[in-house]
C-alpha cells in the first residue's frame, strides 16, 4: 500500500541512477536539516524510509478519524436533548474533516486516497485500537470525549511540531477542534454526575470502567516494545515517546476524575512523591495486540460498516465526478 514516491514513477533510469549517486549528499543535507529542527516540505528530498514511516503513521491516523466516527455516530439519533444531538453531530462531522486533512497530508507523499482506503478495507492498514470497543450507553459518548479525545490531544499536540510540515499544519487545526471535543465530553459527564439520578451516575462509572484501560493503550506499546519509536523520534516525526505521553495523560486525568466524582478502575493508581508522577497497574498488552490484530469486540463490525459505506456511496462519488467534469467543460467553453 505505502507506494513510495509516485512522483518518481515512470522517470528515466538514467535520472534514477543520478539520484542514487546523489543520495549520500542528499541524505547528509536532510539529516542536517532535521538536526537543525527545520521543517521538510512535500517538494523536498527525503529518504524513502522517512516517506514510508510518515505514510504509515498519517494513514493510520486518518483511518482512525474516519472509523472513529462510527461508535459515536451510533448515538446521534439517541442523544438525550437537542443540544447534545447538535454537539454530537458537529463533533462527528469534525472527525470526518480531520480524516480528510490527514488523507490530503498523506497524498502529498505520493499515495492516493484510493490506495489508502483500499488498504484499510482489505485489512492491510491499521486504525486506532480504541475504536474497536462498543458504545453501550449515552455515558460512553461523554467518556469518549473526556478520555479518548483527551488522550488524542495529549498525543497530537507534539505532532504539531512534526518535522513533516504538511502533517504538522494539519495537526494544528485538528488539535484546536479536539480540545473542544474533550471539553464537551467532560461537560456531558459532569452534568450527569452533578444533576443526574443515581442510575445515570452509575452509568458514567460503568462507562469509565470500560474505557479507561483501552484509552491508556491508545498511546501504543511500551517504549521498549515499540519498533518504530527510535527512528521516528530521531526524525522528529514523534516528539515524545509512547510511555511519556501515557504518563502525562494519566497524571492529568486523575485530577479530572476527582472533579467528576468517578473512580478510575485501577487499584494500583497512586501518586509517587519520588517520581512526581502517578504509579499505575499493569496494562493488559495481550488485549492490545489482540485488538490491533483484528480480534477486538467490534473489529469486524467497524470494517464492514466502512466497506459498506464505500460501496453504497459509489453513486455519490460518480455523481460528484460527473458534476465536476460538466463544470470544467462549461468553463472551457466560456473561456473559448
Ligand atoms: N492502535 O512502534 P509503535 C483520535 C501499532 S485519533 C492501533 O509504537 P508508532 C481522534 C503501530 O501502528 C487516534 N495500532 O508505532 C478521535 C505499529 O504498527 P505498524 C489515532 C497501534 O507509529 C477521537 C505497532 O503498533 N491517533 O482518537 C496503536 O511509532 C474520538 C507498533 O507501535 C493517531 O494515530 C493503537 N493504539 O506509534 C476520533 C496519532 N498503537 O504500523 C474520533 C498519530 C500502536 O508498524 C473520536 N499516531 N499501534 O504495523 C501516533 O502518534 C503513532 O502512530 C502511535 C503509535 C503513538 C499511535
Amino acid at each position: 500500500m505505502y507506494t513510495q514516491a509516485m512522483d518518481t514513477m515512470g522517470k528515466e533510469p538514467a535520472e534514477g541512477a543520478l539520484r542514487a549517486a546523489e543520495d549520500p549528499r542528499l541524505q547528509q543535507r536532510f539529516d542536517e536539516r532535521i538536526d537543525a529542527g527545520e521543517f521538510i516540505e512535500a517538494k523536498d528530498w527525503m529518504p524513502d524510509h522517512y516517506r514510508k514511516t510518515l505514510l504509515r503513521q498519517i494513514s493510520q491516523h486518518a483511518h482512525s478519524e474516519i472509523v472513529g466516527m462510527l461508535p459515536e455516530g451510533n448515538w446521534i439519533t439517541r442523544a438525550p436533548t437537542l443540544k447534545r444531538k447538535a454537539i454530537l453531530l458537529a463533533k462527528v462531522q469534525d472527525e470526518g474533516g480531520h480524516g480528510l486533512y490527514l488523507y490530503a497530508a498523506a497524498e502529498t507523499l505520493g499515495t492516493s486516497r484510493d490506495q489508502m482506503i483500499d488498504a484499510l478495507h482489505t485489512g492491510k492498514a491499521k486504525y486506532s485500537s480504541i475504536f474497536n470497543y462498543p458504545t453501550l450507553t449515552w455515558a460512553d459518548i461523554g467518556t469518549i470525549g473526556w478520555l479518548v479525545d483527551g488522550a488524542a490531544i495529549m498525543n497530537q499536540v507534539p505532532i504539531c511540531r512534526c518535522s513533516y510540515a504538511p502533517y504538522a499544519r494539519a495537526m494544528i487545526r485538528i488539535c484546536r477542534e479536539e480540545s473542544f471535543h474533550q471539553r464537551q465530553g467532560f461537560d456531558a459527564l459532569l452534568t450527569m454526575m452533578t444533576k443526574g439520578t443515581q442510575a445515570q451516575k452509575d452509568m458514567v462509572q460503568d462507562a469509565v470502567n470500560r474505557w479507561w484501560w483501552p484509552s491508556i493503550m491508545m498511546f501504543g506499546p511500551p517504549d521498549d516494545q515499540s519498533p518504530n519509536s527510535a527512528q521516528s523520534m530521531r526524525w522528529g516525526i514523534k516528539r515524545v515517546s509512547n510511555d511519556e505521553l501515557r504518563q502525562k495523560f494519566i497524571d492529568a486525568t486523575v485530577e479530572q476524575a476527582r472533579i467528576l466524582g468517578v473512580t478510575l478502575p485501577d487499584p494500583d493508581l497512586r501518586w509517587n512523591e519520588e517520581r512526581q508522577a502517578h504509579d499505575f497497574g499493569a496494562i493488559d498488552w495481550n488485549e492490545f495486540w489482540r485488538v490491533i490484530g483484528g480480534d477486538g469486540p467490534c473489529n469486524r463490525e467497524r470494517l464492514a460498516a466502512r466497506v459498506n459505506a464505500w460501496e453504497e456511496g459509489a453513486w455519490v462519488r460518480e455523481a460528484a465526478l460527473a458534476h465536476a467534469r460538466k463544470q470544467q467543460q462549461r468553463s472551457i467553453k466560456e473561456a473559448a
